[in-house]
């Protein structure tokens, strides 16, 4: 059986329920709390994957620590079962919907989320600049004493200087301002899509899962108002009937009971 590591609010782990979901693809879902407690940073977990990011998806002769990994994987499962028939299974399209898939993984989801959480809530940027550099801090005690682990443990700290930077002397609204510039010259080059069907024709595709995951994230920030072209809105309200799309929980809203409970439950993954 495969296990998928993930939490419950993170963008890249929607993208891996929702690939998964699509792919008919089962899993146990071993929750994590990447927030708090930082699970993805223990000894453990890295072990896992060295990124110490979430999802990894894991199981007999499989180990997948990126999303765009494991979307790469359900897609070949989905190409085995006639009933969940995507259309990247079919070679005329695959280049373009190959293209679409790396357009979406382009963007900056972080800094999209983190520009829009500053520009409205100001005084989070101190809390931020703590916690990034209190967990930097730990990472470099911990790289000093585990010589083995030191290179992974300095590419961390290297990505969370480079999320300090984008910010850093630099107003929120600008890089606000950036991001929703990338997303919409992004979501314009998609194709047109035609009533009933999907972004690459009657089967969905890898594409459609990541901006089904987009535009559930861009409804979290407040930001729909992007999706601008009719096709497209036509599209979100009919992906949003899917059963996959439930059965994935896409989060459209910050749902902080939710979030809390999932906090609760992660206490008891374990990454043995
Ligand atoms: N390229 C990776 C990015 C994964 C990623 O950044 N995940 C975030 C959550 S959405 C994470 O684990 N953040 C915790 C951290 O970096 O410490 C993927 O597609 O899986």
């Amino acid at each position: 059986m495969l296990e998928l590591f993930h939490a419950a609010p993170s963008y890249y782990s929607m993208v891996a329920r929702l690939a998964l979901a699509e792919a008919g693809v089962p899993y146990v879902s071993r929750l994590m709390d990447i927030h708090l407690a930082k699970q993805q940073l223990s000894p453990a977990y890295r072990a896992l994957n060295p990124h110490m990011t979430v999802p990894t998806l894991r199981g007999p002769g499989v180990l997948l620590t990126d999303s765009a990994q494991i979307l790469s994987f359900a897609a070949q499962q989905a190409a085995r079962r006639p009933q969940q028939a995507w259309a990247d299974a079919d070679a005329s399209r695959v280049a373009a919907i190959q293209q679409a898939v790396a357009g979406h993984y382009a963007i900056s989801i972080e800094t999209l989320t983190f520009g829009k959480l500053l520009a409205t809530r100001p005084w989070f940027q101190s809390v931020m600049v703590r916690m990034l550099s209190g967990i930097n801090a730990k990472l470099e005690r911990e790289a000093s004493q585990h010589g083995d682990q030191a290179a992974v443990l300095q590419a961390k700290v290297r990505q969370n200087q480079a999320r300090l930077a984008v910010f850093g002397g630099r107003p929120a609204a600008e890089v606000l301002a950036e991001q929703r510039d990338q997303v919409s010259s992004y979501l314009a080059s998609l194709p047109p899509v035609v009533a009933s069907g999907w972004l690459f024709g009657a089967c969905i595709s890898s594409a459609d899962v990541v901006v089904a995951v987009l535009c559930s994230r861009l409804a979290m920030a407040g930001e729909l108002g992007l999706l601008s072209r009719a096709d497209l809105q036509s599209w979100w309200q009919r992906y949003q009937q899917r059963p996959a799309f439930s059965a994935a929980d896409l989060w459209l809203r910050f749902q902080r009971r939710r979030f809390l409970q999932s906090l609760l439950e992660a206490r008891h993954t374990s990454f043995s």
